[in-house]
Formats: structure tokens, sequence, C-alpha cells
């Protein structure tokens, strides 16, 4: 899929982080603006992160008018991304439920779906017949403990396969001449001239970035991690107001395909698609604490399965077969932090808390013409660190999920 080369001592761009980001964004640098002189460093293997532990659902109904436009653009790549990397990433647009359960999540709802339709995306409130039709498992009867009020359906929305991604992304990268370099941890990043103690934070420069295999001398760093974003960019003086939490997930046995829909309710904290296979993906909120561990707990699973079954009773039968955890950098506005950061040369594309999977693409297209142009897009203009000091915060929080 793709080489495996020295590591040498010199790049022009370094990568932090080999997952959808960090290989998004290095594939369209050499693909968008001819930038091949690139590594991408991994503490483990490709995809070994959020990448490959989320649950695969991509949407663009956010709350904000920056997150709208900002996800519809990654589903856009998306429904081209199998033709334009010549792999099979297995997308299906399939739908997506976000179910109201009490008076107040529907008027987010209606919220949510008038943004929504301002900038031309597919999404509106439908109520309990409409929902049964799309996904007859659902009990939509008066009976539940929170019963089903209505939903917002969002039609382009859908799974995509994440693996798929991961590699369809970095043998696309690898074919255009950058490197990818795997058990490669990276322990510093040299600044000098910043205003910290010791010559590092905003004012400075990058020089370039000690790892586990060597040290690399280059003008540019991009942070392309999650769960240790901010102890890398603590590496460059660059402070993150990031916290960062497990987020688990869990897959029953396969079965017939019953479940055509993705559905989400952020009143019970949970959500469930079927994969091609058959299987159920869940997923529920962050654990309530922070942590870098990510091992599984059974008060998860006993709370999950709580919940599924008070919105899909029939499946009370269904095994669990495994479940997995990942770590997820929140921000306070529950919006990323990507651009430039005060040290030149220190990129960001950080703090995607639950929702970094469906960002993939356009964070790639669009921190790639940021190193390439030495200018910040329109569209991440919003995501700037600088938001934090000037108050202008991008409050995802309402469509974030279950993040909450
Ligand atoms: O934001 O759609 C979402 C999501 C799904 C799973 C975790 N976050």
């Amino acid at each position: 899929m793709w080489r495996d080369v020295p590591l040498r001592n010199s790049y022009d761009v370094v990568i932090v982080g080999g997952g959808v980001h960090g290989l998004a964004t290095a594939y369209y640098l050499a693909a968008n603006h001819g930038i091949t002189d690139v590594a991408v460093l991994d503490k483990a293997y490709l995809g070994s992160g959020g990448s490959g532990r989320n649950t695969a659902i991509v949407r663009s109904n956010y709350l904000t008018p920056e997150g709208v436009a900002f996800y519809d653009r990654s589903l856009q790549l998306y429904n081209t991304m199998s033709a334009d990397l010549n792999i099979n990433v297995m997308f299906s647009e399939r739908g997506h439920l976000t179910l109201a359960h009490t008076d107040s999540a529907l008027r987010t709802m209606r919220w949510r779906a008038e943004v929504n339709k301002l900038q031309g995306i597919d999404s509106s409130v439908i109520g309990p017949d409409e929902i049964k039709k799309l996904a007859p498992s659902l009990d939509t009867s008066s009976h539940p403990r929170f019963p089903i009020l209505g939903a917002l359906y969002h039609p382009p929305g859908g799974i995509v396969r994440h693996d798929a991604v991961v590699w369809g992304y970095a043998r696309a990268a690898d074919h255009l001449g950058v490197e990818m370099h795997q058990q490669t941890e990276v322990t510093d990043i040299e600044v000098t001239g910043g205003d910290g103690p010791d010559g590092k934070g905003p004012g400075g420069r990058v020089t370039g970035v000690v790892t586990s295999r060597g040290r690399i001398s280059t003008p540019t760093v991009v942070n392309c991690t999650a769960g240790w974003a901010s102890l890398i960019s603590d590496m460059a003086g660059v402070k993150l107001p990031i916290s960062t939490r497990p987020l688990q997930a869990a897959v029953t046995e396969p079965v017939k395909v019953f479940l055509p829909t993705v559905v989400v309710s952020g009143s019970l904290h949970v959500y469930v698609s079927q994969t091609d296979r058959g299987e159920l993906v869940f997923g529920a909120s962050v654990d309530p604490y922070n942590n870098y561990g990510i091992t599984g707990s059974l008060e998860f699973t006993e709370e999950l399965a709580g919940h599924v079954l008070e919105l899909m009773p029939g499946i009370s039968k269904m095994r669990l077969l495994r479940q997995w955890s990942g770590l997820c950098d929140m921000t306070p506005d529950y919006s990323p932090v990507m651009g430039f950061t005060g040290v030149d040369g220190f990129l960001c594309d950080v703090g995607w808390g639950t929702y970094g999977f469906k960002a993939a693409p356009v964070s790639g297209e669009q921190m790639a013409e940021a190193v390439a142009t030495g200018t910040t897009p329109e569209m991440i203009a919003p995501f700037s660190l600088d938001r934090f000091h000037a108050g202008t915060l991008v409050g995802e929080k309402g469509a974030a999920a279950v993040g909450h």
C-alpha cells in the first residue's frame, strides 16, 4: 500500500499524526499544491488512533453556519473519494436521524434545520410516523420513559468504511512521493526566538523536530494528533484549551440488515448504525472524566444497553462482540482548533472532540492550503486558536452528537 523508506534528516513539511487528518493533509499538499517533500510521523501505526476507533458517521447538519459549510464540503469530498483515491471507501448515504425526546431538543432540531436549509443542506424536522417508516425497529409509541417526539432528518448523512479512508489517503499520498514513518514518536519540537524562557512559544519559529529515530530539520510542523494534541503543542510552547476524554464504542454480532438509517439520540446518549456486514455499531457520550487511558468499562456497556433497548426493545437478544475506546480532545466550544498558532511554522489541526473522522477530508484540504499559501483559508478562519482570546467562540455543542 505504501513504501517503507529510511527516515531522512530534513523535510519541507513534517506532519505529526498518521491518522486521517494527517494523511489527508499530506495527500492534498501533494495533490493540490505539488508539495511532496513531506513526512507523516506516527508513534504507532497508521490509523491506530481515533481514525480506526470511531463509528464512521458522516453528516453536515451542524448548528452554526461555520460548521455547516465546513462539514458540507467534507461530505462532498467523501462523495467522490472512492474515485479520487481509487479505493472503495464504502460511502453509504443512508440518511441520519437525530431523535428528540423533549420539547427543548425539538426546538434545537428546528433551529438546526433552519440553519441547515439556509445553506442549502437537506435537513428537516419530521414526526414519529415518518420516523417509523424510515427506521421501523425504533419504538415510536408513547410507552418509553422518553418517547420520541420528532427527529432532525438529514438524508445526505451516512457511514464510510473508516480504515479504507486511512489506507486510501496513505496509498495516494505515497504514490505522489509523501513518506509515511510509523513507530516514529515525536519527543520534542525545536523552536527559536519565542517569548518563552526556553525560546519557544509565540513569536518563535520552528526549526525541527526530535523523534525516537533521530532529529529532523524542517521549517513547518503540522500537529494532526488526537489525544496527545495538547502535549505535542506544548513542545512548541503553544498552549491549547483542550481536555482529553475517552469515548467508548461497541459492536454486535452481524445480523440481516434491518436498520437502514443512522440513529442518534442526544438525550439518551447513544448512536447506532448497521454496517454492510450486518453488525450494529454503537457509541455513547465521552467518559465523564479526563483520561489518556483507553480501557473499556462495564458501566459503559450497561448504560449503553439500557439506552439502546429503550429505543429498540426488539434487539434485546443480540450479543455484543466487543467494545473499545479512543481519545477525544474536547475544546470549550466543541469546535476544532485549526491553522496558524503564533509560532511561525507550527500549525494545528486538533481539538476534534467526537467529530474528527467526518471532518478529515475538508480539514486536510484546508490545512494543505494554509501550509502551501501561508494564509488562512476563509473556511477555517473561524476555528483559529485566537478565538479563545478574542471571545469569538463557535458553539457547536448543540449539534455535537452526544458529546455532552
Ligand atoms: O458527531 O456525528 C457525530 C458523532 C457520531 C459519533 C460520535 N460523534
